[in-house]
């Protein structure tokens, strides 16, 4: 039986893109860019490590899945996570943020002897009562709110919003280098304190990209038209979406270049995954719905990991999971056990990693945008949007326009009923939750 001690432990480098969709890689079916290849070190990563093409998302918006990425618990636990998203109204509550008190991944390996950091979006509360330093976190670089602009560094609100630490930063340059400039300095400084013998790292890499607004690396001018409106309703194209993703993947080409210089690839648990599922320039083919949607267009993500220590190359996983599941795998990969009084609802994969068979995982979401519900069981999904029921053969349908429910009654009831088991066992959406939209059918037609 392998020992583990605490030279063994691997660095842990958890890369979550923003709202990135499940084509728009390449190495998920996504069509080349007019300039070559979108994502060609993903791509890489996914072929030096394993891939999984049934890895979902929390929830199909970003706040609630970053509140279970944080605790490993399905995010309907916690008041803040029932926002849908958190947005800038929520600045000064004490109540719509991760609760300080509140066992965070990176607590409990900070309690663990690991260091750790987050470059990027936090979008958990702002100050002073929330906010990463607060939850486990020794270092912090990047926005405190759910999206600003690539140049400016504004969020929605108008306000500034780039955070060193706890203290106001006034950086130049495109936000996604500057996120992985600043993740390849964290590497560097941590890599060369385990040289001589120090702790391992989590480094949290929250990249904005390839959210709105519209912006390339080339694009400072818009800054300052997209100020007023950062959904940015005029602008974008698929062509300016695929660079944005694409100033992504350099990036973290650079964070790999950086582990490998400095030695401690072969030991670093590379994650790559993302908050929901893709907005409007994405790519979620062959799946429908996106943002927002409980189709599987607005929660299956790109899943992707790279471990040279315990991945086999060339994996792919059909492995049903969701965010938190990768909270739970990493605290085992460190060998760290949740809090006693906080168990996860996360489920280890380390197993599957390793090459083990896929087990059963059954999944659960609700939304109040639209008072949807969703159960996938198996190849079976049960689904309600709007009051409507429908019932998918997912591993036949996948895009889920073929509905069982008027044909096989008995499973659409059974389903319901281990649904409606499922949420009493949660709290329920409290009354005054919110549903922020940025926009509607008004502003552009819907399918
Ligand atoms: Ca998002």
């Amino acid at each position: 039986m392998a020992r583990t001690t605490a030279a063994q432990r691997p660095n842990i480098v958890f890369i979550v893109a923003d709202d990135l969709g499940y084509a728009d890689l390449g190495c998920y079916g996504g069509r080349p860019a007019a300039f070559g290849a979108v994502s060609p070190v993903l791509d890489a990563m996914a072929a030096r490590g394993i891939r999984f093409t049934q890895g979902y998302s929390n929830s199909p918006v970003c706040s609630p899945t970053r509140f279970a990425l944080m605790t490993g618990r399905y995010q309907y636990r916690l008041r803040g996570a029932a926002e849908e998203p958190i947005n800038s109204r929520s600045r000064g509550s004490a109540t719509l943020g991760l609760p300080l008190e509140h066992p965070s991944l990176p607590s409990l390996l900070r309690a663990a002897g690991y260091r750790t950091a987050l470059v990027g979006k936090w979008h958990l509360g702002y100050p002073p009562h929330f906010g990463p330093l607060r939850s486990g976190y020794d270092e912090f670089f990047g926005p405190m709110s759910g999206g600003v602009d690539y140049f400016s560094h504004c969020a929605s609100s108008g306000a500034h919003d780039l955070w060193q630490g706890d203290e106001e930063v006034h950086d130049t340059g495109y936000l996604t280098d500057l996120i992985s400039q600043r993740a390849v300095d964290f590497i560097e400084r941590m890599a060369d304190k385990r040289a001589g013998g120090s702790a391992p790292f989590l480094l949290s890499l929250h990249y904005t990209a390839p959210h709105w607004p519209w912006e390339t690396r080339d694009d400072a001018a818009l800054a300052a038209e997209v100020r007023d409106n950062l959904f940015h309703l005029h602008g974008g194209n698929i062509h300016t979406y695929h660079r944005m993703i694409h100033h992504m993947d350099e990036g973290i080409g650079r964070v790999l270049a950086a582990l490998a210089v400095r030695g401690v690839l072969e030991n670093t648990l590379v994650i790559f995954t993302s908050d929901n599922g893709g907005e409007r320039f994405s790519d979620n083919w062959p799946l429908v719905g996106g943002k927002m949607d409980l189709t599987e267009g607005g929660i299956r993500v790109p899943w992707i990991a790279q471990w040279p220590a315990v991945i086999a190359p060339g994996c792919v996983s059909a492995q049903h999971c969701m965010t938190m599941d990768w909270t739970a795998t990493v605290l085992a990969a460190a060998g760290v056990s949740a809090a006693a009084d906080h168990p996860l609802d996360g489920v280890s994969l380390m197993d599957v990693l390793r090459g083990a068979p896929e087990f059963e995982r059954v999944l659960h979401w609700r939304m109040n945008h639209r008072g949807q519900r969703a159960l996938r069981h198996g190849r079976w999904k049960y689904l309600q949007v709007d009051g409507h029921e429908y019932l998918f053969d997912i591993d036949a349908d996948e895009r889920e326009r073929a509905n069982h429910a008027g044909r096989d009654g008995e499973r659409l009831a059974r389903m319901r009923e281990d649904w409606l088991r499922w949420n009493d066992s949660m709290p329920p959406i409290p009354a005054d939750a919110t549903v922020s939209l940025g926009y509607s059918v008004k502003d552009m037609p819907q399918r």
